[in-house]
């Protein structure tokens, strides 16, 4: 997580400033037009998407959170910037086992066919749970961004749950699959919404994303 202090507070800046909801995209059909440079999130229900969001922009209810998987049912755009600089983009989260089978496809495909096709998205932030690692229903999105050459980068979401030995062993085993995957940032990123680590590398993140 190497980002020069600089970076890190251009980044700090940049969130500080005004973050507004845009709309919500129940389908693809109702998406923005593709004007300006994207950020995404995705990874499985529950992981914390929402919650990093709300961390990155330092507030507390702009993304919806639940501690029911599958809070999240359509796309969200939030406009960060004024003028507007960059989206960022929250996204429904996978496998989430006991939502009705259909919902489930259905918000599966509209994910993949958002990273496939937006142009203007330049990064996808693919969140896994530290205390779990990457699972098969995320190498799935792994595979499919890695196939489409989709740029992403993993983020491990509550850091704050697990040992610090724990959490050294899960960060150097998913660097290590990081490496190996085509699409793949090399370096990850360690995070907690709770405690706040990792988020100022992670706001630095998005910056470079963006470019
Ligand atoms: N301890 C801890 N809990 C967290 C953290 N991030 C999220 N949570 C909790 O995890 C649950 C799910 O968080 P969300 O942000 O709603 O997860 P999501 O990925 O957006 O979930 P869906 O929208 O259902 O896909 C909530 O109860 C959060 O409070 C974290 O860093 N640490
Ligand atoms: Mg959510």
């Amino acid at each position: 997580m190497s980002f020069e202090p600089e970076a890190i507070e251009a980044a700090r800046k940049t969130f500080a400033g005004p973050v507004a909801f845009l709309k919500s995209a129940p389908t693809l059909e109702f998406i923005p037009e593709p004007t300006v440079n994207e950020v995404a999130f995705a990874g499985r229900s529950n992981v914390g998407k929402s919650s990093l969001l709300n961390a990155l922009t330092g507030r507390n209810s702009l993304a919806r959170t639940s501690n029911t998987p599958g809070r999240t049912q359509e796309l969200n755009f939030f406009d960060v910037g004024n003028p507007l600089a960059f989206r960022l983009v929250d996204m429904p989260g996978y496998g989430f086992a006991k939502a009705p089978k259909d919902m489930v496809r259905k918000w599966r495909f509209m994910v993949n066919d958002f990273l496939r096709g937006r142009d203007v998205l330049k990064r996808a932030l693919v969140l896994i749970d530290a205390r779990h690692g990457i699972k098969d229903v995320d190498r799935d999105i792994l595979e499919m961004l890695d196939k489409a050459a989709v740029s992403y980068r993993m983020v491990l979401t509550k850091a704050d749950k697990i040992k610090a030995t724990e959490l050294a062993d899960v960060t150097e085993a998913t660097v290590a699959e990081a490496r190996k995957r085509p699409a793949a940032h090399p370096e990850i990123l360690v995070t907690s919404s709770e405690t706040g680590l990792g988020i100022p590398e992670l706001r630095a993140a998005v910056m470079e994303a963006i470019g």
